[in-house]
């Protein structure tokens, strides 16, 4: 991808700026953040940074104006807050796609979007394929669901270079650690505190985490594709349960932090692992960092 008027959506935030990052050198990149979970310091130099809502139709139309690309990252990540605040989040995963993909279509823009292996609920059969049926459990999942449904649709009805990519569930660096991020990061913070770590439920519960490189990867190669019009799985082939991923992190920052568990989530995955067969065979997508390596370097930070 080089030069090309680049919008990134989330761009602030942390699969989005690491995206701005490898973008920012050859392209023109403009970044819309709300700065509601991202903040500015992510957004690298060279960048056109505007804070602003995918709500907001205006600052839509604004930041869309001349663009040939764009990465809807912005969103609600939290599967656990959209099911506290269901209205909330329909309005900016749902309604800010459906906003994205009508800016994209004035401008005959690609459009590729952050989708999600929350569309799938709990699957049929294991490693998971795009042809999965969705069968989201979440509120969170219903609109990753439909805006994923409008990307590929956008595709057939009006001819927009579309792709959506579903990420498994993605770490790395700038992933902050609050109640509503990542369970790496939570982890991370819980152990370097020295304080108990948080299983939910009895830990079996399985996930396949792939790195923001790769993630970053996947959306470099979704912006070339000549297979647009799609929906790919991004994550590594292997699953990991959240339990071995707490013993794993308490051996690693080795700060005397117990294991506790607590109540289940309600609306959680049991069991998710991605087939990625698809992504390799039309995106040429390989991951590239195992779980074990990711967090040695995170750690190392
Ligand atoms: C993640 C993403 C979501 C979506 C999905 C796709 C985040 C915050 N959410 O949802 O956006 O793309 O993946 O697969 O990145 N857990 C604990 N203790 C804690 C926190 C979490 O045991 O303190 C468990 C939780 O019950 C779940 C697992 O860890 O079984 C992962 O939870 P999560 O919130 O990191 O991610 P998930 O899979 O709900």
């Amino acid at each position: 991808v080089s030069g090309q008027t680049v919008l990134i959506t989330g761009g602030a935030g942390f699969i989005g700026s690491h995206l701005a990052d490898a973008l920012v050198a050859d392209n023109d990149v403009i970044v819309l953040d709300d700065l509601s979970s991202g903040s500015r310091e992510n957004v690298p130099d060279g960048a056109t940074f505007v804070e602003g809502d995918v709500r907001d139709e205006d600052i839509v139309a604004d930041v869309t104006d001349g663009v040939d690309l764009v990465f809807h990252e912005a969103a609600v990540v939290s599967v656990e807050q959209s099911i506290e605040e269901p209205e909330f989040c329909h309005d900016v995963n749902f309604d800010g796609t459906l906003r994205l993909l009508e800016a994209a279509r004035r401008q005959d823009a690609r459009l590729v979007f952050a989708s999600s292996a929350a569309i799938y609920g709990d699957p049929t059969t294991l490693p998971i394929t795009e042809s999965e049926p969705a069968d989201p459990q979440s509120p969170y999942g219903i609109d990753k669901c439909g805006a994923d449904q409008y990307v590929r649709t956008y595709h057939d009805l009006y001819d927009l270079e579309t792709v959506a990519l579903r990420y498994f569930n993605v770490y790395g660096p700038r992933q902050t650690a609050s109640d509503y991020s990542g369970v790496i990061s939570i982890f991370r913070e819980q152990a370097q505190a020295g304080d108990p770590i948080t299983v939910d439920g009895d830990g079996t519960q399985t996930r396949d985490f792939v790195h923001v490189r790769d993630v970053v990867q996947a959306n470099l190669r979704a912006a070339t594709t000549e297979h647009v019009g799609a929906a790919y799985n991004v994550g590594t082939g292997d699953e990991t349960s959240i339990q071995a991923l707490a013993e794993t992190i308490q051996e690693t920052v080795d700060t005397g932090s117990s294991i506790v568990h607590g109540d289940p989530r309600p609306g959680d995955i049991e069991r998710s692992r991605a087939d990625v067969t698809k992504a390799r065979q039309r995106l040429g997508y390989e991951s590239d960092v195992s779980l074990a390596d990711g967090l040695a370097t995170l750690f190392d930070e």
